[in-house]
């Protein structure tokens, strides 16, 4: 079967572009299995969608979204049916909410899996190719004369080493720009390509969709992952790498084992990085020394909050302050550069909460500090808690996306205003505020050819403006 496997965009984020890994796999699954598969992401294409399936005359459309790409996901599908395609949609959205886009509502949608693909998306095609019966499609959402049928449900892959390696090979990866699109990236005309080492995360944070990867950790064998860096490395000639797992470290061995080996087999003279971050509490200085030796550049970390009992009872991070200063510390040691994530307007913050993380953020000094505003996803227990005793301004799946500068949800004793201004200091006052800082920042080349990007964000963090709040009846707008 022809399968054009797709990614929708957005104006929501007008500098992402990184790799949709998914679609390879499921791309590398189909192509073991004979189909032709093509890969077709809406961020980097300078040719419609219907110019490629006139072209490569593709029948199946496999569409993947993040709940805030979900409405663009449909729209792509209703182009799918007018060029008479059969449309599946999969991915972390339809993973939480399979039924909603299966619904009357949305006629243009004719499949959805749920859950991890490689193995569901080729009994689908099986199916539809008349091999098998589809009501023996793993995580299948379908319609039988007009009714919803749910299929018995996919199972998270219990052996990664038994899928094929993503097909990196179909990426335009010269139009990709780099690994960090929310802070910035080593370099951004890099041939940059991701590789995911494990899936699924033991840990239950209050704000992760626990429901996409699981509770249960699955780690690739290290002699797995070289291969596939191997692959990346030596023949698609990639000059940047990220590793996009949740936790790769979770196995301080294994995770020092897969540092030799990229050592041993000469690997290391590609940087690497962490784009998702590391936890914190599974690390030692050794482990930063040996990532080091093997070419990683920079390390990111969850930290989160600086209130120690926001972190422990609402983030139910795991982790306390002491391993986040000692995390720094260490990576800081082994000479790699930092980035720290925190978070601003949790449930139950207040004033001082969200100023005790800004003087953390300042005191861990991080090279690149990303601050996020709290969203509630669904299928998260935050999401659930704000349910239950508060109110979710957030309307429409869009206004979901992290880079939206609005608060997203009120709480008794819960100010939303006060959070937006809080969130919005806190770039202030670490980017800007700090005459050492910005003397480091603009003596640097990068600093000049990132100005454009940066003049955005400066817009949206720097300038004094009115706090904007998502459909807050309070904000009058
Ligand atoms: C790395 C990462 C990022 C990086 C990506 C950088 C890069 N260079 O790759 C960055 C930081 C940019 C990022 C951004 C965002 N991310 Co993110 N990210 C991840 C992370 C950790 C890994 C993604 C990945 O590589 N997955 C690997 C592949 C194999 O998994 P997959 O894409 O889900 O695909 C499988 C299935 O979903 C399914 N599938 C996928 N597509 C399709 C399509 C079809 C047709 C079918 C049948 C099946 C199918 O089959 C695939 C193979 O099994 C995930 C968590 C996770 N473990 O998945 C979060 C995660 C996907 N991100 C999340 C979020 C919220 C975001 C943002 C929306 C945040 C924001 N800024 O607003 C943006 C969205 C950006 C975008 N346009 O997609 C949430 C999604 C929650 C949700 N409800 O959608 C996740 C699940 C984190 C979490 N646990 O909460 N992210
Ligand atoms: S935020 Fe990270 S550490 Fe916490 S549950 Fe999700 S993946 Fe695990």
């Amino acid at each position: 079967m022809k399968v054009l496997l797709a990614s929708p965009e957005s104006e929501l984020w007008t500098s992402r572009k990184h790799i949709p890994l998914g679609l390879g796999y499921l791309a590398a699954v189909l192509r073991e299995h004979g189909h032709q598969v093509g890969i077709y992401d809406s961020a980097v294409e300078d040719e419609s969608l219907e110019d490629v399936v006139r072209r490569h005359g593709y029948e199946l459309l496999g569409i993947t979204a993040v709940t805030p790409l979900i409405v663009d996901a449909w729209n792509m599908a209703r182009l799918g049916k007018r060029l008479s395609m059969i449309t599946l949609l999969g991915g972390p959205h339809l993973t939480l909410l399979p039924e909603e886009s299966i619904s009357p509502e949305h006629p243009e949608v004719d499949y959805v899996i749920k859950g991890e693909a490689e193995e569901s998306i080729i009994e689908f095609v099986d199916a539809l190719e008349g091999r098998r019966p589809m009501e023996t499609v793993h995580g299948l959402y379908w319609r039988h004369r007009g009714e919803m049928v749910v299929n018995p449900a996919a199972r998270l892959i219990p052996d990664l080493d038994t899928i094929p390696y993503p097909a990196h090979d179909l990426y335009k990866i010269t139009r990709y720009t780099n690994l960090n699109p929310l802070t910035d990236g080593l370099d951004t005309k890099a041939r940059a390509y991701t590789i995911m080492t494990s899936r699924g995360c033991p840990y239950k944070c209050t704000y992760c969709s626990k429901p996409i990867t699981g509770d249960t950790w699955r780690p690739r064998s290290v002699e797995n992952v070289i291969g596939e860096w191997r692959w990346l490395v030596k023949d698609l000639k990639a000059t940047e790498i990220g590793l996009t797992d949740d936790i790769w470290n979770l196995k301080l061995d294994r995770a020092k084992e897969l540092c030799r080996r990229l050592i041993a087999e000469g690997l290391n003279t590609v940087p690497w990085t962490t784009v998702h971050g590391m936890k914190v509490n599974h690390t030692d200085p050794e482990l930063f020394q040996l990532m080091k030796a093997a070419g990683c550049r920079r390390v990111g970390f969850g930290v989160e909050s600086g209130d120690p009992l926001i972190l422990r009872n609402v983030i139910r991070k795991s982790q306390s302050m002491d391993m986040v200063r000692n995390a720094f510390r260490w990576a800081r040691e082994a000479g790699l550069q930092t980035m720290g994530f925190f978070i601003y307007g949790m449930p139950q913050e207040t004033e001082e909460t969200m100023e005790k993380t800004t003087r953390f953020a300042l005191e861990l000094d991080p090279d690149l500090a990303h601050f996020m505003l709290a969203t509630p996803y669904p299928g998260t227990e935050m999401y659930d808690v704000i349910k239950k005793y508060g109110n979710i301004f957030a309307h429409e799946w869009q206004d979901y996306a992290i880079q939206s500068d609005k608060a997203r949800f009120t709480m008794p004793n819960y100010d939303p205003d006060l959070v937006v201004r809080k969130w919005k200091e806190a770039y202030r006052r670490f980017y800007l505020y700090r005459p050492k800082r910005v003397w480091e920042k603009v003596s640097k080349k990068s600093f000049w050819t990132e100005l454009p990007s940066t003049l955005r964000n400066a817009k949206r963090f720097f300038l004094p403006e009115k706090v904007s709040v998502a459909g807050n009846p309070a904000s009058g707008e």
